[in-house]
């Protein structure tokens, strides 16, 4: 059996674009996982300033591992393409964040499945549109429509 995933992918440093080409290879060769499907990319400022701007995309993957062993995978492939982990928020090659897995709302230390901050953001919310059916729901019954309504399509670039 296998589990539909939602990954967001970012990065704002050394060629943000390359990285999530290599990114989205590496997810499909994750074990038991592939790639369905990716994307546009997206750009847009950082959330914090004085970063460079981010580049970010989403991609829909089917796997079979559970959710901490995709988590595990994911920060492999982040320590892969040089991630540091220095502060919290700094500036980085990439970052995947696992935004939903299935219908499961997942709380533990290590992961929180919907990813929290999703809702408030429009480089994960408007390349998750791209994916999924107009009526799309997240695990916890929200509607995609009605947090697209919050969330404007502002300082966003679609490349
Ligand atoms: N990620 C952050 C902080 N700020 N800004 C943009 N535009 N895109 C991101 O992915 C992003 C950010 C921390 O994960
Ligand atoms: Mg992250
Ligand atoms: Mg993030």
């Amino acid at each position: 059996m296998t589990t539909r995933a939602y990954i967001g992918l970012g990065s704002n440093l050394d060629e943000p674009a390359e990285q999530l080409r290599s990114a989205l290879q590496a997810l499909d060769l994750i074990a038991e996982t592939r790639l369905a499907a990716a994307s546009a990319l997206y750009t847009s400022d950082s959330l914090l300033p004085g970063q460079p701007r981010y580049t970010n995309a989403v991609a829909a993957i089917d796997t079979a591992l559970a959710p901490l062993d995709l988590l595990d995978a994911l920060q492999a492939i982040e320590n892969d393409q040089g991630r540091v982990r220095k502060e919290r928020w700094g500036p980085r090659t990439l970052d995947l964040d696992m935004l939903l897995f299935g219908d499961q709302v997942i709380d533990v230390p290590r992961l929180k499945v919907p990813h929290y901050h999703m809702q408030a953001r429009p480089f994960v919310l408007y390349p998750l549109a791209e994916l999924v059916p107009e009526s799309f729901c997240l695990a916890d019954g929200r509607p995609l429509a009605q947090l697209l309504e919050g969330c404007p399509f502002v300082g966003l670039e679609r490349l």
